[in-house]
């Protein structure tokens, strides 16, 4: 009789463990603004985004959720590392030639999620490098140090982005379908006289550049740098969304007795916005508008095969973005012709590459149904957050050199009534050390060491902010004025400084947890 109580209570205890390691997914859209979602405010005339929608009805919507950068490569890098990307060097916009930013030797979310008996994949955009330091993706040999070397049991990958070469899968440590008899060549130099280019053979591209982009042409579409070779390995653009689903429901299925991580990594909305042919034409923006409707419906995919095979309550969704939002990002895809009254970053100022919240205040959704209970939350949140949370609610303690930036608010995520949410939060823009913003409460410093507004690239949607000179601190209060245009420093001297000290506090300090 004791034994079977004992068993028994044993047993209980390990379906109550069981039922406290849900699966984890979560879904990063690319340059995804704030308003480009219907539960975020975009009209339906203009875009229809119906199984996003769902989820934020039937989860958790955040009002202050965000990435810790507004481009891609940062955010990436801290989502995994938990530590701030302006920490490091090298952390800015990876070229197709990067080796693997993140050191090996890193302890990472999916290192984290291991440690607690996860079994953990990416699947899409990467752009945080592969190969050794110094060396770089060896594409015809084993592509690694990469993913598998920093905490992921499995990989399917895009390199990079698609308007960087080359346009090729990377399964594990290797480029997929790749014939040895025709090796990949990957460069930043022309590889010969007659290298066909977006400049020199302009009238045959499906769709023109703008700026950059001018390289190689492949699939009608020229990119930044060259290759050569590979021809086998070669897709269409037009196919990466429904890859990416195939490849997660596949693994997933292989994983399905839990608990798994994945990290789906959409490519959507970067340049070049090439949808699939069905999806072409589904919203009245062109191809900016189309290539959300398609994100859309991965989400919708991922949420039905999860329902199919049973998970949906063992699993928790985290939807959310890499940097705000932006329009002509080097392609001519009719992005601002077609904007119309829609606001891509909703009420908020800027958008990728910029410090204002445009850049970093993104859709931000948790879901699990049965858990989180449906609702909306003005808690401060951040995808530099996932390590810190979900190793607290797992029972892992982070080694004290690690995540050093990434907070506890996992009971911000589960809607919990007494979660308080971030303290605060500094945003970064690509440079490192250039732009801060950094926000306390409803409090909003801005600090342009540049002293000039979104230095780096041009981002029309900043409008008449773009490269304007700018004093090297401003202070707003979002509660009053979320597009940053009343600089209250005069008025608040003491809150300035208190805001300055304590931006260059963490700075100084090397870490904020
Ligand atoms: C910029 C590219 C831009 C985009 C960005 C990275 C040019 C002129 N612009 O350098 O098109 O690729 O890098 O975007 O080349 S991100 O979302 O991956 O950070
Ligand atoms: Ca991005």
């Amino acid at each position: 009789m004791k034994i079977i109580t004992y068993s028994l209570a044993l047993f209980s205890l390990a379906l109550m463990a069981r039922a406290k390691k849900p699966n984890v997914i979560v879904i990063m859209a690319d340059d995804l603004g704030y308003g480009d979602l219907g539960c975020y405010g975009a009209n339906p005339k203009n875009l229809k985004t119906p199984n996003i929608d769902k989820l934020a009805k039937q989860g958790l919507k955040f009002t202050s959720g965000y990435c810790s950068a507004s481009t891609c490569t940062p955010t990436r890098y801290s989502f995994l590392t938990g530590t701030y990307a302006f920490r490091r060097k090298n952390t800015g916009i990876a070229p197709p030639s990067s080796p693997l930013i993140i050191p090996e030797d890193t302890y990472t979310l999916p290192d984290m999620l291991k440690q607690a008996g996860y079994k953990t994949a990416v699947v899409g955009k990467w752009h945080l490098g592969l190969g050794s330091p110094g060396v770089g993706p060896q594409w015809n040999e084993q592509l690694k140090p990469g993913p598998r070397e920093i905490g992921f049991d499995y990989n399917f990958l895009l390199p990079t982005t698609n308007d960087r070469v080359p346009q090729v899968y990377v399964e594990n440590h290797r480029v997929l379908n790749l014939d040895p008899k025709d090796p990949l060549w990957v460069g930043m130099k022309k590889p010969s006289d007659d290298h066909p280019t977006g400049v020199t053979h302009r009238d045959t591209l499906k769709m023109d550049w703008t700026h950059g982009h001018n390289h190689t042409i492949h699939n009608g579409i020229s990119r930044i740098g060259y290759y050569t070779g590979g021809h086998a390995a070669r897709f269409r653009d037009e196919d990466l969304a429904d890859k990416w689903v195939e490849k997660s429901k596949e693994w997933i299925g292989k994983n399905k007795k839990g608990p798994f991580f994945l990290f789906f990594a959409s490519h959507d909305l970067h340049v070049p916005r090439i949808p699939h042919e069905r999806f072409r034409g589904t919203s009245v923006m062109s191809y900016r508008g189309d290539v959300i409707v398609q994100l859309d419906w991965c989400v919708g995919e991922i949420v039905k095969y999860l329902k199919k095979e049973g998970l949906e309550k063992d699993t928790m969704i985290i939807f959310c973005s890499d940097n705000g939002p932006v329009g002509d990002d080097g392609y001519a895809d009719e992005s601002l012709e077609k904007m119309g009254d829609h606001k891509a970053a909703g009420i908020y100022s800027g958008g990728k590459y910029s410090i204002f919240e445009g850049g970093t205040r993104t859709p931000f959704i948790t879901y699990w149904p049965g858990t989180i209970k449906p609702g909306v939350s003005d808690k401060l949140v951040c995808t530099i957050d996932l390590a810190g949370s979900l190793a607290n609610h797992l029972g892992v303690k982070l080694p004290k050199d690690a995540c050093l930036d990434s907070l506890d608010v996992m009971d911000s995520m589960l809607g919990k009534k007494k979660a308080k949410g971030r303290p605060h939060l500094i945003q970064q823009d690509n440079g490192r050390g250039n732009n801060y913003g950094y926000r306390v409460g409803n409090w909003k410093l801005q600090r342009h060491d540049s002293k000039k507004t979104s230095n780096y690239q041009v981002n029309k949607l900043l409008g008449g902010q773009r490269g304007q000179k700018v004093p090297q601190f401003a202070l707003f209060d979002l509660s009053q004025d979320p597009a940053e245009k009343n600089d209250l420093s005069a008025k608040h001297p003491q809150i300035m400084t208190k805001m300055k000290t304590g931006l260059q506090k963490f700075l100084d300090d090397g870490r904020s947890r």
